[in-house]
């Protein structure tokens, strides 16, 4: 990838890989300097095939071909891809051949910024395995708080182009970055930026945890002012040591414990800041308390202080940081944590209504109590419980097509007991949250995350999870 700088995409033949929310961002911005775009996708569904027209009708410069992503069209100066396609597409090595860069929306919205004369936003970064959007969303409302025009943009599910060249002005940008995005984006260059965590993940994307891990650590290159890392996770340490860096910038650790100097962290249920005050050596400074943060649980308390420590870098005075993480609230009912009564955490994922949105649940925990069922919508689940059985130390089967789950259980999870309560009234979240109870040990996770839709039982997905939370707390205020 040689980075070539464009300044003018006149005339430009751009071809964009994917029609998704990142393709149709590119084209659309990208047409409208006047680029020629020529938008490839492999799929040729039916909702494909009505984007495509309603893009062509909408955008002049924009051509799409479905059904086919492996082929270079003719003439092509270069590929911007959108995120989810790996490095090792067909489309690629033709590009490589051909001596075609391809870069992704995140480098593209990187190079126009500032293009309208204004001086263009600073972006503050986020990436890690766990908890980045949650992280983003908590660091948008600490700008905000601060008085800051900002939004939360990128893998969260913005396009990060639209932002930049949308016309309205902001000072600073909360940008989360998945590896892929990362990946695409060479020339990224940002304010600050933070690595949450680094799990093994998308290793069919990238190959190998080491190369994982390298795209991860792009979002240090650069970096002017603060490179952020979880001191209890050494592989983003490793990252910052690795990166090159502007002169000046500071590593920032964040720990759950005492803090060290140039650290934040947590002493006697506050906050602090041992990094961006005078003489850190001797001094640190208040924050907010623990239970500003929502929901306080230690995963959480960790994304609050990352979240902070981007914004401290930025300048952000310890009044917003409280102010802010007061003002978060998470999105309801997605992967939300309710209580933890008796060592065991309470979990609503009420929002997982198919089995997609439940892998990914499953997948958060080591030790379940799976409360599922409902209307499967047409859905299988053998895929599902195959992958997820080896975590499942019990199930609660609840709703219409629960006899769907028991079956694929028995076929890939014979040895997992399993409650089938038989039971579609509104009522029935009672019994199962007790049961759920009954089958769980101290450390497991109670997980509501049914692979259903709701309707069979509920108004929707919200009275569920409400459903959920009522009797976990009722069952909790029995036993204390
Ligand atoms: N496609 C092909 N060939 C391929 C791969 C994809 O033709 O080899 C086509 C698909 O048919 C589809 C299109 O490309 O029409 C989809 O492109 P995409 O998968 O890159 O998805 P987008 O809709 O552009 O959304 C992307 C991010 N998706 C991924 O990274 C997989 C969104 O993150 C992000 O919100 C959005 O850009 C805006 O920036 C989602 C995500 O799952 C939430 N991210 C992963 C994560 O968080 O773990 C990384």
């Amino acid at each position: 990838m040689g980075g070539r700088q464009v300044t003018s995409w006149q005339g430009m033949h751009i071809t964009v890989a994917g029609l998704g929310v990142s393709g149709v961002s590119a084209a659309r911005a990208l047409a409208g300097l006047g680029a020629s775009v020529t938008v490839v996708d492999g799929g040729d569904s039916e909702a494909l095939r009505e984007k495509a027209a309603a893009l062509e009708s909408s955008t002049e410069g924009v051509r799409v071909r479905l059904g086919d992503g492996d082929t270079l069209p003719e003439g092509t100066d270069l590929i911007v891809t959108s995120p989810g396609w790996k490095p090792t597409s067909p489309l690629f090595a033709a590009a490589a051949e051909a001596g075609v860069d391809v870069v992704g929306d995140v480098e593209i919205a990187w190079r126009l910024r500032g293009r309208d004369g204004r001086e263009a936003a600073a972006w503050l970064a986020v990436t890690g395995t766990n908890g980045k959007t949650t992280t983003t969303q908590m660091l948008a409302s600490i700008l905000r708080a601060a008085g800051l025009r900002t939004v939360a943009v990128g893998n969260i599910g913005t396009p990060i182009i639209d932002i930049v060249l949308g016309g309205e002005p902001y000072d600073v940008l909360a940008v989360e970055l998945s590896s892929y995005q990362l990946h695409w984006a060479p020339s990224l260059r940002a304010h600050s930026a933070a690595v949450l965590n680094l799990a093994p993940d998308h290793l069919d994307w990238h190959g190998s945890m080491e190369a994982y891990a390298a795209d991860k650590g792009r979002i240090y290159e650069g970096n002017r002012v603060a490179c952020v890392y979880n001191a209890a996770d050494k592989a983003t340490e490793d990252l910052v040591r690795e990166a090159d860096v502007e002169e000046g910038c500071r590593a920032i650790g964040f720990t759950l414990g005492t803090p060290g100097p140039s650290q934040l962290g947590v002493v006697e249920g506050i906050l602090v800041d041992r990094a961006f005050v005078e003489n850190r050596q001797k001094n640190a400074q208040e924050l907010a308390e623990v239970a500003d943060v929502n929901p306080p649980a230690p995963h959480n308390i960790a994304n609050a202080l990352a979240a902070a420590a981007l914004a401290r870098a930025f300048g952000v005075p310890p009044k917003a940081v409280r102010d802010g993480l007061r003002a978060f609230r998470p999105d309801a009912h997605r992967i939300e944590h309710v209580a933890d009564v008796d060592g065991v955490a309470y979990v609503d994922d009420s929002k997982a209504t198919n089995t997609h949105a439940a892998e990914a649940s499953l997948a958060a925990y080591e030790s379940i109590v799976w409360i599922a069922g409902g209307l499967a919508k047409g859905a299988t689940f053998d895929e599902l419980v195959s992958k997820s059985a080896k975590r499942l130390r019990g199930v609660v089967l609840i709703g219409a097509d629960r006899a769907l789950i028991r079956e694929a259980l028995a076929r890939h999870a014979p040895e997992v007991p399993v409650v089938d309560l038989e039971r579609t009234d509104t009522g029935a979240m009672l019994a199962a949250v007790r049961e759920a109870k009954r089958l769980a040990a101290a450390g497991d996770t109670v997980l509501l995350a049914p692979a259903c839709a709701s309707m069979d039982m509920f108004t929707n997905y919200n009275k569920r999870g409400d459903a959920f939370a009522e009797a976990v707390s009722e069952l909790a205020s029995a036993d204390g």
